[in-house]
């Protein structure tokens, strides 16, 4: 499998952990999105990443279904989500939430870097979701078990926030204060000590050079 993307996304930080967690053997290409639009856009017409290419040829995008599949493929006992019930509900809804805040400063990212007057309307709509579902995962975190949303395993639902809390707090330094967030602060703590996080990262950059 390729991976197309680099580490500074959230989006393809989260499948990067997800495939070295299950140990399924893959090449990273770490692509720019902007830099190298033009090789990304032959794999995938949509031009966004992660992008996946399975062994047989097939390209998977969207984080989401990208990890579906890999679930798939390592099977439930070892996929970093519960296989059905109440916790996987709740993992989804974290997820949602999570990718949510993730996309949103994404266009806020996009909207000062391409745009010379962007638009106050819109700014201020995403300022707004970004920092009252921040608050809202912060308060909800503050009543789970210190280690992760369900206790000790990781899941995509600890994942994702703390690949999202990273983006976040490097991309729009001036926006979000962690400070803020206490709980969301410890958990981006916890999970960027763990040696999968370390290996899988890439500080924020919108136009890093090409390698
Ligand atoms: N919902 C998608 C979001 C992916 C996404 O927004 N990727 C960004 C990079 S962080 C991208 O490719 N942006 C370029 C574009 O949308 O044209 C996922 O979960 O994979």
């Amino acid at each position: 499998m390729q991976l197309i993307g680099q580490y500074d996304s959230p989006f393809v930080r989260r499948v990067g952990i997800a495939l070295t967690l299950y140990e399924l053997p893959f090449e990273h290409l770490p692509w720019a999105g902007f830099g190298d639009v033009d090789r990304i856009a032959r794999v995938n017409p949509l031009r966004r990443v992660p992008t996946l290419v399975m062994d047989d040829g097939q390209v998977l995008v969207d984080s989401a279904a990208i990890l579906d599949c890999l679930d798939d493929m390592v099977g439930p006992g070892r996929a970093l989500i519960a296989a059905t019930g109440p916790d996987r509900r709740e993992a989804l809804r974290v997820c949602a939430l999570a990718a949510g805040v993730a996309d949103k400063a994404v266009s806020l990212v996009y909207e000062g870097a391409f745009r010379d007057a962007p638009a106050e309307i819109w700014v201020s709509r995403c300022r707004a979701q970004v920092l009252e579902t921040l608050a809202l995962l912060d308060r909800q975190r503050a009543e789970r078990p210190a280690e992760g949303w369900f206790g000790p395993g990781l899941t995509h639902a600890d994942v994702m926030l703390a690949t999202m809390l990273r983006f976040v707090s490097e991309a729009l330094p001036a926006a979000v204060a962690f400070v803020d967030y206490p709980a969301l602060a410890a958990h981006s703590a916890h999970c960027e000590a763990l040696p999968v996080f370390k290996t899988v990262s890439q500080p924020f950059s919108l136009t890093p050079p090409k390698p």
